[in-house]
């Protein structure tokens, strides 16, 4: 149903009875919580499964930085634009530590880029919904940022350490992008009429593809089961995504919005909102490429790779040249 690009060769979750020695022996490890490190033996599907979520997560923080990037040249005042573009940098950082993490499982970081490039690897489906006006960068910070928290900080404790170390920079920084865009939702809520109304559509538009940034339902997620028994993943998707829901519907409160979703509200027995259903068919179709902004983006970080050739030939020549001048120093 939800393309599988990258085969890990595993159809169904391993069981301890069909386990090799080494696997039983690492199974057992990830369930002591004992972090798995990069020189540590470990099953090819969960290096492939590690390989696939990294560099989706990476690729999304990349390709994240389009929408925003392009509201920095008309943010509304120099302190928000300071912040927007720290906040930009923030997330081209968060790409690189990420590449790097999965550099470590035996990936090269250009072959990770050819594959977003040719389409073969995917990154979060948010990025392909264009930003119409300003509201658009506070809903980003406040919900996107406010989902890529929830879905992360159990990542903090994942079992591979090289992600779950990275992880924990990336969530404080994370945490100060979700609290600039709540910001900016409540200045716009607090001002003119025509300002709540922006932000009121901005929501109308944001929410419902920022309840898909947490993946297939439980029922239909392919990697899920796996991925938990190896904590990979901690938590299920639809158990952040009642998170998210819970922890955002009281803000939007706050901020006098009015959720976009007529059978939303709270359950007492469950202690949880009851939210309306999602529209997959859409999900599926930003997946397939067919969101609004899909060509766009991938026609945007193509041509940035392109462009930047330069760039990378002179930092090597220039690496060249400091190992060379080091090396007849040493002689
Ligand atoms: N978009 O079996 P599952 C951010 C795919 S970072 C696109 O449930 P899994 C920061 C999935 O890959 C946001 N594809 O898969 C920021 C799989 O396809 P595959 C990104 C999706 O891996 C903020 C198939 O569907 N965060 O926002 C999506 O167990 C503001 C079946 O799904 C991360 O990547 C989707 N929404 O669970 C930057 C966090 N959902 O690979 C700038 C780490 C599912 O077989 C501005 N990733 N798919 O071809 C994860 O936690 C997981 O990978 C999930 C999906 C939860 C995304």
């Amino acid at each position: 149903m939800y393309a599988q690009m990258v085969d890990t060769g595993l159809k169904q979750v391993a069981e301890a009875t069909g386990m090799s020695p080494e696997e039983s022996a690492f199974q057992a490890r990830v369930d002591a919580d004992v972090k798995v490190e990069p020189k540590d033996w470990m099953p090819e599907a969960y290096r492939r499964t590690l390989v696939r979520q990294i560099q989706q997560h990476a690729h999304s923080e990349i390709v994240g930085m389009l929408p925003e990037g392009n509201w920095v040249t008309r943010a509304p005042s120099l302190k928000r634009k300071a912040i927007l573009m720290a906040k930009i940098q923030d997330e081209g950082g968060h790409g690189l530590y990420l590449y790097s993490a999965a550099e470590t499982l035996g990936v090269s970081r250009d072959n990770l880029i050819d594959d977003l490039h040719a389409g073969r690897s995917k990154y979060s489906s948010i990025f392909n919904y264009p930003t119409l006006n300003w509201a658009d960068i506070g809903a980003i910070g406040w919900l996107v940022d406010g989902a890529a928290i929830m879905n992360q900080i159990p990542l903090c404790r994942c079992s591979y350490g090289p992600y779950a170390r990275a992880m924990v920079r990336i969530c404080k920084e994370e945490s100060f992008h979700q609290r600039q865009g709540f910001d900016i939702m409540l200045a716009m809520c607090r001002g003119t009429p025509e300002q709540k109304a922006m932000a009121q559509d901005s929501l109308d538009r944001w929410w419902w593809p920022s309840l898909m940034m947490f993946g297939p339902s439980d029922a239909e997620s392919v990697h899920s089961a796996q991925s938990m028994r190896w904590k990979i993943k901690l938590l299920s998707n639809d158990e952040l995504r009642q998170r998210f829901v819970d922890q955002t519907v009281p803000q939007a409160e706050f901020l006098g919005l009015r959720v976009p979703d007529p059978e939303l509200r709270w359950n007492d027995e469950r202690g949880h909102y009851d939210v309306g259903t999602i529209d997959w068919k859409e999900f599926q179709d930003v997946l397939r490429g067919h969101g609004p902004c899909n060509r766009d983006r991938i026609r945007t970080r193509t041509k940035a790779w392109e462009d930047g050739e330069w760039v990378r030939e002179a930092a090597v020549a220039h690496a060249r040249k400091r190992a060379e001048r080091a090396a007849r120093a040493a002689a």
